[in-house]
């Protein structure tokens, strides 16, 4: 962040999104926020006096212009005291009408004052640096605006309340103490052997440190499906019910549906909730060699699709058999993660084909139709299991960590290889030291505790402008 850019400053952000809404929220924070709101903020009642965490309504009015104020907006205008606050600042919030020209006029006119635009995301980081919260709860609020799911809500929630904090710092926690007692072995070396019980250490390496961090690791793998989620393409060869399946996920008619060969032309694409997952599904063109000029382009664009899917549902129609254009299909995608989907099983004569042969290369087989809406929770039971794995392995209460938290754990788990390595081929003090400080180092990285500013930028410039 530029050097004018002081923690001193005042700033200021419309904090609510672009658009007509209702009201619309502009928030400055700052040691001048209560005396700029002062000047332009005229209460209904002349004789209020300003309570900290009370909501005002009056107006907020522009400059004289020849001898008459001008109203810009009426607003509800709140002016919260330092330390309890967002940024642990003073902070102001007028909620004014949301129409974003309104909003964007008193954005101006505080501008006019010693108040500068906020960069995007440094209100909250100014809540970091002043220590309200750590860097994971920073983080939490970027996942907790860009979730999708409920569940990506629930995880972002855990994050802000400080669980990842928590279980990071019980990590650390045993760390510097570890460390305190190889630092005196070291101050007196030789009573090394009586200061450090090898096993006892070892044991609380093992057991409170390698085993929480293996568990923050793999929650870190599936944390980045509910954070990011995935893309699922739906494949097959025409008319065997792809697009009745897309409408039958997202519960509206978003694709034509006819009877007709060839009906999708173009990729289509939705977001649905699939237990909790952000899923993007994509609907596709029936795949068909000696297709017309359009819809062979609208092939080639599914098989784009394909090869960048996380998960491919391919899609036979059971009325059909299997054909043996079904398995030409299936050799071309066979290399990604496939889930057989046979559709239509409301027609179903006697009996099933055999789908063994699918079956062995598919990571499941689902019967499903897709027009009656039967098999649906199985099939995205089945899309769950794909893409998360076994349940059981998810803890429900449990962190995800994200790439950056991942990368340190990654670095901190090495670390502390080489930590029980040394206490087993009982190494040097000195050594065991410098392994613990690295392990801790990392650990201290994910929390803030030292964290470049480089990192930091990075970290804040996701946040959009108000945050
Ligand atoms: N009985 C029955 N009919 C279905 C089912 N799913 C789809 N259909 C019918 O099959 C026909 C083709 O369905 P679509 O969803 O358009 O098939 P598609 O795979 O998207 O076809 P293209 O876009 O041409 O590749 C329509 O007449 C659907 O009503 C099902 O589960 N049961
Ligand atoms: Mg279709």
């Amino acid at each position: 962040m530029a050097a004018e850019n002081e923690m001193s400053d005042t700033i200021a952000a419309i904090s609510t999104p672009p658009g007509a809404g209702g009201i619309g929220v502009i928030r400055m924070s700052g040691p001048q926020a209560f005396a700029v709101l002062q000047q332009i903020f005229k209460p209904h009642d002349p004789a209020c006096s300003f309570r900290s965490h009370q909501l005002y309504y009056g107006h907020i009015l522009a400059p004289e212009v020849s001898g008459q104020k001008k109203i810009i907006d009426e607003v509800l205008a709140v002016y919260m005291r330092t330390p309890k606050t967002y940024t642990r600042e003073d902070v102001v919030e007028i909620h004014g009408h949301g129409n974003f020209l309104v909003l964007q006029s008193i954005l101006e006119l505080l501008l006019h004052y010693p108040v500068r635009l906020a960069d995007p995301g440094e209100f909250t980081k100014r809540a970091f640096l002043n220590g309200r919260i750590d860097l994971t709860q920073a983080e939490a609020v970027i996942d907790l605006l860009s979730a999708r799911t409920r569940k990506g809500i629930e995880i972002a929630q855990g994050q802000l309340s400080g669980r990842l904090y928590d279980q990071v710092d019980a990590i650390r926690q045993v760390l510097m103490h570890m460390r305190a007692i190889v630092e005196v072995a070291i101050d007196f070396p030789d009573e090394d052997h009586e200061i450090i019980n090898h096993d006892e250490l070892t044991l609380q390496l093992e057991a409170s440190v390698r085993a929480p961090l293996v568990v923050l690791l793999r929650n870190a793998d599936q944390g980045k499906i509910f954070r990011e989620g995935i893309t699922v393409v739906i494949a097959g060869l025409p008319n065997v019910g792809k697009s009745s399946l897309l409408n039958t996920l997202l519960q509206e008619e978003r694709a034509l549906v006819t009877a007709i060969p060839g009906t999708t032309r173009d990729t289509i694409e939705e977001y649905v909730d699939i237990e909790g997952v952000p899923v993007r599904i994509v609907d596709t063109a029936g795949i068909r060699d000696n297709a017309e000029e359009v819809e062979e382009l609208g092939i080639q664009r599914a098989k784009q699709q394909i090869q960048q899917a996380d998960l491919v549902l391919f899609m036979i129609d059971l009325t059909k058999g299997i054909r043996g254009a079904d398995h030409e299909l299936f050799r071309s995608i066979e290399h990604k993660p496939v889930i057989l989907v046979a559709n239509k099983m409301d027609l179903l004569p006697q009996g099933l084909p055999d789908l063994t042969e699918f079956g062995n290369h598919a990571l499941a087989q689902v019967l499903i139709s897709a027009k009656k809406q039967q098999g649906i929770a199985e099939l995205k039971q089945a899309i769950f299991k794909a893409v998360v794995g076994n349940r059981g392995q998810w803890q429900e209460d449990g962190c995800a960590p994200n790439l950056r938290h991942k990368d340190a754990l990654t670095r901190a788990y090495a670390a502390s290889n080489q930590a029980l390595d040394g206490l087993q081929t009982v190494t040097t003090s000195d050594l065991l030291a410098i392994d613990l400080q690295e392990c801790l180092a990392e650990l201290d990285a994910i929390v803030g505790v030292t964290t470049t500013e480089d990192i930091l930028d990075l970290i804040f410039k996701q946040f959009c402008l108000g945050k």
